[in-house]
């Protein structure tokens, strides 16, 4: 199997900690950010994002697709819980993750702080990281205290509701966020345990070997790490803007 996409994307993070669980641990990676993919990441990725798999003749892009995918076409630990009530909560969550908390943390703050002045060598919009934090965020945050558990995971086992949620919580660390655990204590520590986790902590140093280089290091600096590098790549060296944002 082969992922095209960062190490730092939390909806690469999200397929890379279910295939973890899934027990599918022998996979290539090209950690591409979208911004800089080519053709060819074009016509693998018709939206420029990532995360891509490639399984055999398959391509995928969209990790709640891929996630669904890989729930379906292996066995082992099972993605989504058995009640159809249970399974469709679990999926509301991952698409409040995917849509409300990727606004927020991604394109609020991630991008903002860390992707328009490194690659578009542009300010960061400090109205807007403002807005996510002082209005948006506590909003998301309030919503989330009442919908997770004080102990364990959502559905019993950990599953990809749990993974949907968390992966971004991540991207707020690097962003230097982090949960305010007086005002909201389930989330913190729900947040806490699940990053945690060894389907999340593994991937940590390939993610901090990916954010600390520049792009002509980053390569040596992922296989020093151990990263399972695909030998050839979809990226260029200038970025391009993606199609769904400026
Ligand atoms: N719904 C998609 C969202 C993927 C996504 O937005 N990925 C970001 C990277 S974290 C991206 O590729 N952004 C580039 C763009 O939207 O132009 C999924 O779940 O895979």
């Amino acid at each position: 199997m082969k992922i095209i996409g960062s190490y730092a994307s939390p909806y690469v993070r999200k397929v890379l900690a279910c295939m973890v669980l899934k027990g599918l641990e022998d996979y290539e990676i090209d950690p591409i950010t979208p911004f800089f993919g080519g053709d060819e990441f074009d016509r693998l990725s018709p939206l420029r994002r990532i995360p891509v798999l490639i399984d055999g003749d398959l391509v995928l892009t969209d990790s709640s697709v891929i996630c669904a995918y890989l729930d379906e076409a292996y066995p082992g630990h099972k993605l989504l819980p058995e009640a159809p009530a249970d399974r469709a909560r679990a999926r509301w969550l991952e698409e409040y993750a995917d849509t409300r908390l990727g606004d927020l943390f991604i394109w609020g703050l991630f991008y903002q702080k860390i992707v328009r002045p490194l690659v578009w060598n542009e300010p960061t919009d400090t109205k807007r990281v403002n807005q996510v934090l002082t209005e948006d965020l506590p909003k998301a945050l309030d919503y989330l205290e009442g919908q997770l558990p004080e102990h364990g995971f959502l559905f019993g086992a950990i599953g990809l509701a749990d993974i949907a949620l968390a992966t971004f919580f991540r991207n707020g660390e690097h962003a230097g966020f982090t949960v305010d655990a007086g005002r909201w204590p389930i989330t913190a520590s729900f947040v806490a345990r699940t990053l945690a986790q060894d389907c999340f902590d593994r991937f940590l140093k390939f993610e901090q070997a990916q954010l600390s280089t520049n792009p002509a290091g980053r390569r040596q600096a992922l296989l020093a790490a151990g990263a399972p590098l695909a030998e050839t790549s979809v990226g260029v060296r200038e970025p391009r803007r993606g199609m769904m944002r400026l």
